[in-house]
């Protein structure tokens, strides 16, 4: 009696850790970039007729969303990769970067609005 009520206790014990550690291994699978499950996004605010940041670096399969601030529109255009056209006031555009590279934009309605998207 008195010896079985300490085992339950440990393989309880036991039991804990081995969700523990399969939650550590998973969280550094997901960190190391194997397993592309948790999406990410970042975020570009457009505000002030600028781009910030004006550089964002990001890995490729991640979201980028650009949120114009500006009480009139913009665009998020690189020549021969992406173009968000008009971007309303108050409104956002996404893009999942893809492709590996750098890619410089402009605001079409701004030209001198620039910003880049580098790409890992
Ligand atoms: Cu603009």
């Amino acid at each position: 009696m008195t010896t079985l009520a300490p085992r339950r206790g440990r393989h309880g014990r036991d039991g804990s850790h081995a969700l523990a550690a399969a939650l550590v291994s998973a969280v550094l699978v997901c960190g190391s970039g194997v397993i592309a499950a948790a999406p990410v996004t970042h975020t570009v605010v457009i505000e002030g007729v600028k781009y910030t940041p004006e550089t964002l670096t990001v890995k490729g399969g991640e979201t980028v969303v650009w949120v114009n601030k500006d009480p009139f529109p913009h665009t998020v255009t690189a020549k021969g990769a992406f173009d968000s056209h008009d971007i309303a006031a108050g409104k956002s555009w996404k893009y999942t970067a893809r492709k590996a590279g750098e890619y410089a934009y402009i605001c079409t309605l701004h030209p001198n609005m620039k910003g880049t998207l580098k790409v890992e």
